[in-house]
């Protein structure tokens, strides 16, 4: 085991993310706190920084089987992610606050990152068939010393991650030009078990995926850390790619998001 203290590395997050135009604006996780690899982390993927920054769009682009990320094609890049080992911990910070905004759709607020993905069960026409998620225990903080469970999460275990709403192949070489949005969670209702590319991305509806989490329901109204433990034991290495703080937006839950929602419709229906 070995812990590795990252004090400042929020500066390295500055231009990985797609929005904002400085740290403290980007929706990403910015700094590491602490990070335990554990045992059995994948060789070359502890390097704790991967978990910074905006999620994978597209994985490994100077392999051969890299390309945009799809809910069958999980990102692989040693740059991209970041192990957890049993035993191992990861903790991060975000700049900027992570709030229980009514805003936000679903009620999510938190978005956690891995590289679980759908095999395909028609290979390789994209049909999501056994699920290869990994786990981690969630918890969140607002100071870094209280923390609260997410219970029943598994960080490495979410909706996969989908780089592009114009995708039509499930292992995709070349990028589209429709990027999904990696701070609007997926509907926690939709099922894409069984369901084709077409049918995933459009139950996605602009999601870029991850697995969400509404801090609301801890009773909890704003956080700014968050960490992921592997416990001993488990069976499981997870790994992370990124963390993301919701932006409220369509399928907000307070009715005056509705209502301005639904005039933005119109106005847009009007034209
Ligand atoms: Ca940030
Ligand atoms: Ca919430
Ligand atoms: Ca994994
Ligand atoms: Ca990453």
């Amino acid at each position: 085991m070995r812990v590795v203290r990252c004090a400042g590395v929020a500066a390295i997050g500055v231009g990985l993310g797609g929005f904002g135009t400085s740290a403290s604006a980007d929706p990403w996780a910015d700094e590491v706190v602490g990070y335990t690899q554990g045992t059995g982390a994948a060789s070359g993927f502890t390097d704790p920084v991967s978990a910074l920054g905006s999620p994978t769009r597209i994985t490994s682009p100077a392999s051969p089987f890299g390309g945009p990320t799809t809910p069958f094609q999980g990102a692989f890049g040693a740059d991209e992610l970041v192990s957890i080992g049993e035993g191992g911990q990861l903790t991060v910070r975000f700049d900027n606050v992570v709030r229980n905004d009514p805003g936000n759709p679903f009620g999510i607020d938190l978005l956690v990152f891995g590289n679980a993905f759908y095999f395909d069960a028609a290979f390789p026409d994209g049909v999501a068939g056994a699920f290869a998620g990994e786990g981690g225990v969630i918890e969140v903080s607002n100071d870094g010393v209280t923390w609260t469970l997410v219970p029943g999460a598994g960080a490495d275990s979410g909706f996969p991650t989908l780089g592009f709403n114009d995708i039509t192949e499930p292992f995709p070489t070349v990028a589209g030009i429709d990027p999904t949005d990696f701070t609007r969670p997926v509907d926690p209702g939709f099922n894409p078990s069984g369901l084709g590319l077409a049918d995933i991305i459009a139950g996605y509806d602009g999601s870029g995926g991850g697995l969400g989490i509404d801090i609301g329901a801890l009773g909890l109204d704003q956080i700014r850390f968050v960490r992921v433990t592997n416990p001993i034991g488990s069976g499981f290495t997870p790994e992370i790619d990124a963390f993301a703080d919701v932006v409220p937006g369509p399928g907000g839950g307070s009715v005056v998001a509705a209502i301005v929602l639904l005039g933005a419709r119109r106005r847009r229906s009007d034209r």
